[in-house]
């Protein structure tokens, strides 16, 4: 794990990249929808990372990409909405249906992630609807993301609504530097892994070069999933996880705030007079969200009420809470439960001229906000699980007389910077009115002492100094991304090698077709490299390895394509097998000639042109490399529509369609009954089984080896949550090295 740099603003000036455009990926675009009687406008939202992101946009000229707040049905109502400008940054509107809005924002974003990633694992929603949404908005993020991709630019897409944004961009923009930041917390791998899109989203932020999290625990949580969910090489020590053959850095930039600012309007606002006072404030700030436990920290207060009566009329608490995320129909719920509560204890404890909660259930101005942080005694924060919280660094920094305490949740990211502070668990209601006790009768001395170390660890590290520190981060990550030579061969090498060597024998499974020989117009032309015979040849020689060749070709059409004595070959996608001490035909395997031939002659029939028929015996291949593009569609159909009038079987593979006898077998079924036959019904005992191939019909054969066997997908691109396999590699030539070092034994497995 590197630690993040914090360098200061002219320091970041003179670093390397300090000029670069700068594109800037969120949910929101920093406004706020208003609707008047004048219609929509739109009002320039102010906060923390605004004000942090807005000087870095202004200061290298960039963009700030993202949904404008008003649905599209909202917008056209309104007949439009004119998006404020200045002369430096710009904006580009993502717009979103409210029906977008409902499924990936409400849905998948709100009701799945946010639940899960904050560890409340029963209120998270599992819909594919949902999951649905949330890839095509983030699809379409990446397109408005790409449009402004110029050469050079810095991309920095945040939080969890967008995980999958950096995969559509990095296959739009091969090229391009792109760096994440999550705002809330990154579970650990066994939570994350509840979520039946882990994988996908996994690679969508390993599509960057940067994937950066507040602190060094969630960084680690993103280590072990991608090591435990996509098999990845992780380097915990320096931060790196490798993957599809790029390295990625995994960083912990803590968030800062606008520590200036909150300390001119600190500075604005009265002086507490603490000595003269005799109410104690405690203070709650909080946006509406069953994560911020609020209802934990109601009970809390009660109970010091409870437990110590010499409180009652002595302390008051405010809380107060911003709404948030209205539509929902369990935040309402949650509101009315911190309503009702609120009102029990009062009426339990009200007396005249006294009551012990304050109830500000409202967004204040930031500007009322800081005033009664600046007041408050203790501050009283104690979130279930928190990214960061921001408001504990606020209060901090509104103690301009360094003697307020802060009361913090352990499950804070914030926590792990704030040690000064009176660490609590939230959860143990008894334990917090404890520490609210100690706060409130906590000597002068020792709250300076306290208050003074955290207020200069919040100013060392404010906003604008993680702004530099991420952005310096994702220069160097990408810079060690474009060092990092590991080719997707060394890297699956390096994972395969200790599994291989567990077993004496090794049975390599290839494909034939855009696997061991590139794909060619015809299939004729296919051929083999030879690199890749004379690899096979020296396979062929090998005691330890079982060389096995699978295609959907005839088999002898594959023989005489591969030319390579002593291998077992697999033919008809398994149909026919022959090889040293096995010779198979599948029974079926004769009974469909007639059929087959009935809908040869149909598709003749039908004339395509560029279209090809491939008898091959035992099925049948109708290609459609040559066929122009717009008649692809339609001589598809019409020939899966032939194969189906003859209750042949038809797969769809890439520009072909096949036809097969209708029964349960496949290349899957093949290489196990090779792997049975050659060596055994316990056969993972001695052996490894290892596949190669490219093809949707090799999907059969990664699926059944899973879990017995591994398998690589050859792909140019990562075919994300759509292949069984556990490893790609991008094309024939990475296929021909991991071959080369296969066919010469270098596994070495214990002896036989
Ligand atoms: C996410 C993560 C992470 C509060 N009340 C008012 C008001 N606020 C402002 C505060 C503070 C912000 O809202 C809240 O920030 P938090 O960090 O506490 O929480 P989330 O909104 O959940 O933010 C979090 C953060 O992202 C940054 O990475 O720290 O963990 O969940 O700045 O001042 N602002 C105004 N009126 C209010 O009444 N104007």
């Amino acid at each position: 794990m590197t630690d993040p740099t914090h360098s200061d603003a002219t320091a970041a000036a003179a670093a390397p990249g300090h000029d670069r455009p700068l594109v800037v990926v969120s949910n929101r675009l920093p406004f706020r929808a208003e609707r008047d009687a004048s219609g929509l406008s739109l009002m320039r939202s102010t906060g923390g990372l605004v004000a942090a992101l807005e000087p870095a946009l202004e200061q290298r000229g960039g963009v700030w990409v993202g949904w404008p707040g008003a649905t599209r049905e909202e917008a056209e109502a309104a007949g439009g909405m004119v998006l404020p400008h200045t002369t430096r940054i710009r904006y580009h509107p993502v717009p979103l249906s409210a029906a977008d809005v409902a499924q990936y924002y409400g849905g998948f974003s709100n009701s799945t992630l946010w639940p899960l990633f904050h560890y409340f694992v029963s209120r998270t929603q599992i819909d594919g609807a949902t999951w649905r949404a949330y890839e095509r908005v983030n699809t379409r993020f990446a397109e408005a993301t790409a449009a402004e991709a110029t050469e050079g630019a810095l991309i920095w897409i945040h939080d969890y609504q967008l995980l999958r944004t950096p995969h559509h961009l990095r296959g739009l923009a091969p090229r391009s530097r792109i760096a994440f930041f999550l705002h809330i917390p990154f579970p650990a791998a066994d939570v994350f892994r509840v979520l039946p899109w882990s994988r996908p989203l996994l690679q969508g932020m390993l599509a960057c070069d940067l994937v950066g999290f507040h602190v060094p625990a969630y960084a680690q949580h993103f280590l072990t999933s991608a090591e435990q969910l996509l098999g990845c090489e992780v380097d915990r020590a320096a931060g790196v996880v490798r993957f599809e053959g790029r390295e990625i850095s995994v960083q912990a930039h803590p968030i800062g705030i606008d520590v200036a600012l909150i300390e001119r309007l600190a500075g604005a606002a009265p002086p507490p007079q603490r000595a003269a006072r005799r109410v104690a404030e405690i203070i709650g700030a909080d946006r509406l969200d069953y994560t911020k436990g609020i209802h934990e920290r109601l009970l809390a207060v009660e109970r010091l009420l409870e437990r110590r009566p010499g409180y009652r009329r002595r302390v008051r608490f405010t809380q107060i809470l911003v709404p948030s995320r209205e539509r929902v129909a369990e935040y309402a719920q949650l509101k009315r439960e911190i309503d009702e509560t609120v009102g029990r204890i009062n009426g339990r404890f009200s007396e005249p001229g006294w009551s012990p909660v304050r109830y500000l259930a409202r967004a204040l101005p930031l500007e009322d906000l800081v005033p009664l942080y600046r007041q408050a005694d203790v501050a009283l924060i104690t979130p279930l699980r928190d990214g960061m919280n921001l408001v504990a660094k606020e209060y901090v920094m509104a103690q301009l007389e360094a003697d307020g305490v802060l009361v913090l949740s352990e499950m804070a990211g914030a926590a792990d910077e704030l040690q000064e502070a009176l660490v609590v668990n939230p959860f143990d209601i008894d334990a917090v009115a404890d520490a609210l006790h100690r706060a409130l009768a906590m000597p002068e001395d020792e709250r300076r002492a306290r208050m003074s170390a955290l207020r200069d660890r919040v100013r060392a590290r404010d906003v604008h100094a993680w702004v530099a520190g991420f952005l310096g981060g994702a220069e160097e990550a990408w810079e060690r991304g474009q060092r990092a030579v590991a080719t997707a061969t060394e890297v699956a090498r390096r994972r395969l090698a200790p599994w291989l060597a567990q077993r004496p024998t090794v049975a390599l499974f290839l494909d034939y077709d855009g696997t061991l020989a590139p794909l060619a117009p015809r299939p004729e032309d296919a051929r083999l490299p030879d690199a890749a015979r004379q690899a096979l040849e020296q396979a062929a020689r090998t005691p330890t390895l079982d060389t096995v060749i699978v295609s959907g070709r005839a088999l002898d059409d594959l023989k005489r394509m591969v030319g390579v004595g002593g291998l077992t070959y697999v033919g008809n996608h398994g149909f026919e097998i022959e090889g040293p001490g096995l010779a198979f035909r599948h029974e079926q395997a004769d009974r469909w000639a007639e059929s087959l031939e009935a809908a040869a002659g149909e598709l003749e029939a039908l004339g395509v042109p560029g279209a090809r028929i491939e008898r091959k015996g035992i099925t049948l291949a109708y290609h459609l490399r040559e066929v122009a593009p717009d008649e692809r569609p339609r001589a598809g159909r019409a020939a899966e529509g032939a194969l189906r009038r003859r209750r042949l079987r038809v797969t769809f593979g890439d520009l072909v369609v096949e036809g097969r006898p209708p029964v349960d077998w496949h290349k899957g079924r093949a290489v196990l009954h090779v792997l049975v036959h050659r060596h055994g019904a316990d056969w993972p005992a001695r052996v490894r089984a290892l596949y190669i191939g490219d093809d949707v019909t090799d999907e059969d054969a990664f699926r059944s080896l899973r879990g017995i066997g591994r398998s690589v997908r050859v792909a140019t691109t990562p075919a994300a949550g759509t292949s069984a396999a556990d490893f790609r590699l991008p094309d024939p030539d990475a296929v021909g090295r991991l071959l080369k070092w296969l066919a010469a034994g270098a596994f070495a497995g214990p002896t036989p």
